[in-house]
């Protein structure tokens, strides 16, 4: 018998702005370094609805038109992460929304100035996981 947890999965994003700068490999690198599973990874162009959808939590807010604008401006990479402790694993390698005050270390902190273009999006919550993964990737049950 096996005492070991089963794989966690986390819904991450490597952002428009990501693609733009040509941050993708060094994104994904660090992911992989981690010693973290690539279950998916696909090139996406977000349409308005598809974006509404993602960020229910978020259309009422004030930030959310220039958000939507970014998010929908262009390709993103969308993958699905696996691995022990992957959402809060990830979460603790993205740093804090404003990238002016995520942790040196995280690839927020390291190459974002910003708290709209902060480069990737990862899975919050085992909840969050679940619904994100089901609507980006539904095809992984
Ligand atoms: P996070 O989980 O760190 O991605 O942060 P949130 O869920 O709070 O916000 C989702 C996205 O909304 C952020 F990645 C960037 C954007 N955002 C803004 O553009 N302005 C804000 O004031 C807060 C968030």
């Amino acid at each position: 018998m096996s005492s070991s947890s089963p794989d966690e999965r986390s819904l991450v994003l490597i952002k428009p702005d990501a693609v733009r700068r040509g941050l993708v490999g060094e994104i994904l690198t660090r992911f992989e370094r981690k010693g973290l599973r690539i279950d998916a990874l696909e090139v996406r162009t977000l349409t308005g609805e598809f974006a509404d959808e993602h960020y229910a939590e978020h259309v009422d807010k004030p930030f959310y038109p220039p958000l939507k604008a970014f998010m929908t401006g262009g390709p993103l990479v969308a993958l699905v992460l696996a691995g022990d402790q992957v959402i809060e694993v990830v979460r603790g390698m993205i740093g804090s929304t404003d990238g002016r005050k995520a942790a040196a270390g995280t690839v927020r902190g390291d190459l974002s100035l910003s708290n709209r273009e902060n480069l990737v999006h990862a899975s919050d919550s085992p909840d969050s996981a679940k619904r994100e993964i089901a609507l980006w990737f539904p095809q992984l049950g």
